[in-house]
């Protein structure tokens, strides 16, 4: 496609989508027109993607998630088509600015963090490999929450990103299906039917996820949820208009929000309903497929693979096993045995909080046949397994871990650390019985959005020196080893760096007003706010650090910018005290004139996948701090190495994995090990211990209680503090003084800038493993026993 063709598609849309003239066009109007004509382009290599699916008579993945951190989808449209040029030269023409028109798209922000934003990168992976499947989903009203700082607190709004049409997707008006809850079981004619109280209809949202260079497309297809009658016409009539719109209510409230808790399973009714919601809607679609297909269901495992991204869809076990045994008279042991073999489920996390469990008694008003179903797969098991301590129902609740592995023929965890973990803590029973079900599936990153999109300056650089073949093979990255020893190529990686950072001081001043010196050290902390992931020993170390450098100003100390970014759970009451801890600490020393430039603390409202985007490329330093043990495994991490960052961590998930590719010596390791830190807490005087061995911390804590951040009020901090001084579960106070000598080994490298860039460069050419596309052939080899079609 040219630039002209490109323009005129443009202008047509402009004209008959959106009714509007040239002369009249706003960057919405244009950036509308510009998402439709990309869209057509979609189309075709779309068609022929089924088609060709059709033909071979493949098996097929589906991806259940109830989250999917899509972000935009317009800059990796244009990129995946190679149509980037294009869709600029055409736009200037008209006299529009294609960066601007990029950045006019609302993130689509329908996951949490990590979790959700791997599912939308696995989606790019399928596409881009031509492994043929589908997303499906919730089509959330409204995304997580919109965050901003009053005073430095956190404070929740709305998130809106459906109140301009969402130009990628296709209503499927036609393509509902009935979810029933509440209700009834009776037997009939030997087999039980479940009669629902209450139903509500789910309606499909189509998004074509189009792959590298257009040579594969699949679908993401979400679930909104929609009344079965508009309204009730007869209550209206009798003057009742609240009556006669609430089962319109009713249906709508099921997808209008995504729950903001981050590793917690809120035992929510509503919650549970979502989770039935999108997962039955998704099995039928996913049944009626294969039945046009194939008329024997025992060809089920072979046809079709569906993967439970955690817990939230594991419903799906009992719920195929009810259509095949109540609907479709399969033998019970039969039915969970074809069930068994086409599920499998990916664990994403050990915090014992967001193991979900769900009430019994609220399982049997909600979905009274699962129940039932639910305690005869027990039974099963335990008749298999006389000898197993493992229960399902247990406390009178449904736990949500045992009923997926149970109901999996595949288990996987997302590092080598982590599947370890597995094996030997959560699942250890389960393992002992089932020695061969566990597998490794080590989480990745698309290069598409995570190197070539956000980073151009690089991906340049890098497909200057060996070529464009890295985009979808990106352990070619290797090939750039020998260019470290070349001085042209370091100075070129170098101002690549350079000019990135240079932008994202522009974008700082521009969105927080705060002034930060583009050759300070970037060091970069971006996530959820969580206690395990400790962007509280981050802040404890610049106080210690900025304490330091106003006793001893002009002791040559490295100017650092800190960064933060994250959003915590609404009713995460430590997090959001965290929150409030690192404004109030930025406040006071990004005025303090005695450190000036040495020290600055910078941290953006309402960070995102597009505020992600911005700040990795122009990262000097990746914080990945987390007490050891706890974090399953980090997909940041891996972003930022590819980006030419270096990595701060302890040896805690894929952190583990990065520093074994990048090299011990390109990587800065601090802290206890997972054993150590279980060792360490059978001490009750560990934290008292630490801050009496360590006088920089102890004088960063008194800094926080005498109220130096906090205009003198020295109780605004002291449940924290207190936490820190007489329990300290996360170990912040023991790695402290680790942390502290760590830093300061960064601050001699980077004071060496030959050697930093070089061992950036290292970073950049070792991460190649950590593409996506490597873990969705791992899944494909070792899970879902499936071949690309391309
Ligand atoms: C998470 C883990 O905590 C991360 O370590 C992991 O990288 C991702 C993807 O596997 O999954 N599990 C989890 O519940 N979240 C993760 O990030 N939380 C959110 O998505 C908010």
């Amino acid at each position: 496609m040219t630039a002209q063709e490109l323009q005129k598609a443009v202008l047509r849309h402009l004209e008959l989508s959106l009714g509007k003239d040239l002369a009249h066009a706003t960057v919405y109007d244009i950036r509308m027109s510009l998402t439709l004509a990309v869209r057509d382009q979609v189309i075709a290599p779309w068609f022929e993607s089924t088609r060709k699916t059709y033909a071979a008579q493949s098996k097929r993945v589906y991806y259940l998630s109830m989250e999917f951190l899509i972000g935009r989808l317009l800059e990796d449209a244009v990129n995946n088509l190679g149509l980037k040029q294009t869709a600029q030269e055409a736009l200037d023409a008209l006299g529009f600015d294609l960066t601007q028109v990029i950045a006019d798209e609302p993130d689509a922000a329908l996951g949490n963090g990590g979790l959700g934003r791997l599912a939308a990168c696995f989606l790019d992976s399928m596409s881009t490999i031509g492994c043929p499947g589908m997303g499906y989903g919730i089509r959330y009203e409204h995304g997580l929450f919109r965050q901003s700082f009053h005073d430095g607190v956190q404070i929740e709004e709305p998130e809106d990103w459906l109140r301009q049409p969402h130009g990628w997707e296709f209503a499927r008006p036609e393509a509902v299906e009935r979810i029933g809850f509440g209700g009834t079981v009776e037997a009939h004619d030997g087999r039980m039917r479940w009669s629902p109280a209450d139903a509500v209809l789910a309606k499909a949202h189509d998004t074509p996820i189009i792959g590298w260079q257009g040579q594969w497309a699949n679908t993401l297809r979400l679930w909104g949820a929609e009344p079965i009658q508009a309204f009730d016409l007869e209550a209206f009539n009798r003057g009742d208009f609240v009556g006669a719109a609430e089962q319109e209510a009713f249906a709508r409230t099921i997808s209008r929000v995504l729950y903001p808790d981050d590793t917690n399973g809120e035992g929510k009714e509503l919650r549970l309903k979502q989770e039935y919601f999108f997962t039955a809607a998704s099995l039928r679609d996913i049944l009626r497929r294969f039945l046009s297909e194939h008329d024997d269901l025992e060809l089920l495992p072979q046809k079709v693979a569906i993967q439970l991204n955690d817990t939230h869809p594991a419903i799906a076990g009992p719920e195929l096993i009810r259509i095949l045994h109540d609907e479709h008279g399969l033998e019970f042991d039969h039915a969970m045995a074809l069930a068994r073999n086409t599920l499998s489920f990916t664990n994403h996390t050990l915090l014992p909080e967001a193991l979900e469990r769900w009430p019994q008694a609220l399982m049997a008003r909600v979905l009274p046949r699962h129940l039932q179903i639910i305690a005869r797969i027990e039974e099963a098991f335990l008749a298999a397994q006389p000898e197993s301590p493992v229960r399902i129902l247990e406390d009178g609740d449904v736990r949500m871990g045992e009923l997926s592995f149970i109901m999996a023929h595949r288990v996987n965890g997302v590092s080598a650390l982590h599947t370890g973990l597995v094996k030997s803590t959560v699942f250890a029973q389960l393992h002992r019985t089932f020695p061969d079900r566990i597998v490794n599936q080590t989480n990745g990153v698309t290069p598409r959005r995570w190197v070539l999109g956000a980073n151009p300056r690089l991906s340049a650089l890098i497909t200057d020196r060996i070529g464009p073949g890295w985009v979808d093979d990106l352990e070619q990255l290797g090939a750039l080893e020998p260019h470290v020893e070349d001085a042209g190529f370091m100075a070129d990686y170098a101002a690549s760096k350079a000019g990135n950072k240079a932008d994202l001081a522009a974008w700082i001043a521009d969105t927080t007003g705060i002034a930060v010196d583009p050759a300070a050290m970037f060091d970069v902390q971006i996530k959820r706010i969580h206690e395990y992931k400790r962007q509280h020993l981050n802040i404890l170390e610049t106080i210690a650090l900025w304490q330091d450098m106003r006793a001893n100003p002009r002791a040559g100390w490295v100017p650092r910018v800190k960064i933060f970014g994250g959003k915590a759970a609404p009713g995460y009451v430590r997090a959001k005290e965290i929150i409030r801890l690192i404004n109030d600490v930025a406040r006071v020393i990004n005025a303090d004139p005695v450190t000036g430039d040495l020290l600055k603390v910078v941290y953006p409202a309402n960070y995102n996948v597009s505020m992600a985007e911005k700040l990795i490329p122009a990262s000097d330093l990746s914080e990945q701090i987390s007490t050891a043990g706890k974090e399953a495994s980090g997909t940041g991490n891996m972003k930022f190495a590819l980006n030419g960052a270096l990595t701060i961590g302890t040896l805690d998930g894929a952190n583990v994995e990065i520093r074994e590719h990048v090299g011990a010596e390109n990587f800065f390791l601090f802290g206890m090990t997972a054993e150590e830190v279980v060792a360490r807490r059978e001490d009750p005087q560990h934290q008292a211990k630490a801050i009496a061995a360590s006088p920089r911390l102890a004088g960063a804590l008194k800094g926080i209680a005498d109220g130096t951040f906090s205009d003198g009020d020295g109780a605004r901090y002291a449940a924290l503090l207190a936490d820190l001084r007489g329990h300290d579960y996360f170990t912040i106070c023991a790695d402290f003084d680790s942390y502290w000598n760590c830093q300061r080994q960064v601050d001699a490298a980077f004071a060496d800038p030959a050697r930093w860039m070089r061992m950036a460069a290292l970073n950049t050419a070792r991460s190649g493993w950590f593409s996506s596309d490597r873990t969705i052939r791992g899944y494909m080899a070792d899970v879902w026993d499936i071949t690309p079609l391309i």
